[in-house]
């Protein structure tokens, strides 16, 4: 387990509170055929709009692709190995998976990988993922499409922030002593980018859940 594939990772561009930032790590020109991954598992899994467990509808649409995917209803938080609709949740794309063991290294695959979608006034609360069951992989996030403002906190909630805007193409993985850290997506510029013809912005986080 944790065994490392190779030995030349790509360096990150920036490291801030144990993040590692890759910024632009995917080539604008090969950012179309990502889109057109996401849009294939989309098809076959619809975006949802996410309902906490407090009743209230989440501003970012979701689905996802892998064997689990996360899902929120009023029955709480959890992992699911169907979509919320019914039926299962597509394969990760193939260029997802690449990406994910490129930059980790890892020889394990992940078997989730969540898409959240911001459409014009989405944000996403500061929160810490901690419903995998096992912390000891990283998650790693993909931006794609419009800016986005990322807060980054600590370990526990009351730590000080600091932000940073993600742009299209920039990777970002949170592990190590980061791996339970605070963050969330205060803002979203709509329309900063145009690689969504109607505007929005694309999230992939890729995770290995306790089976
Ligand atoms: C987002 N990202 O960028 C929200 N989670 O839209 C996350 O919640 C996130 O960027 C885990 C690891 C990296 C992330
Ligand atoms: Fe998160």
């Amino acid at each position: 387990m944790n065994s490392q594939l190779s030995t030349d990772l790509p360096v990150p561009t920036l490291q801030l509170r144990g993040f590692d930032i890759h910024a632009g790590l995917i080539p604008a020109d090969g950012q179309a055929g990502w889109v057109d991954d996401i849009r294939a598992v989309v098809a076959a899994a619809p975006l949802v709009v996410p309902i906490t467990p407090g009743g209230r509808a989440m501003s970012v649409r979701m689905t996802a692709a892998g064997r689990l995917g996360w899902v929120t209803d009023r029955a709480g938080y959890r992992y699911a190995a169907r979509h919320p609709g019914g039926g299962d949740w597509p394969p990760i794309p193939a260029r997802v998976l690449g990406l994910w063991h490129r930059v980790t290294g890892l020889q394990r695959a992940p078997n989730c990988c969540l898409i959240n979608f911001y459409g014009a006034g989405a944000r996403m609360g500061m929160h810490q993922d901690k419903d995998e069951g096992d912390f000891t992989f990283p998650v790693l996030s993909v931006s794609l499409g419009d800016d986005a403002l990322f807060r980054i906190g600590g370990v526990d909630q009351p730590a000080p922030t600091q932000s940073l805007w993600l742009k299209s193409g920039d990777v970002v993985v949170m592990g190590g002593e980061a791996r339970l850290a605070f963050h969330g997506i205060d803002r979203v510029r709509h329309g900063s980018s145009a690689l969504l013809p109607k505007g929005g912005r694309i999230n992939l986080t890729l995770r290995v859940v306790a089976d």
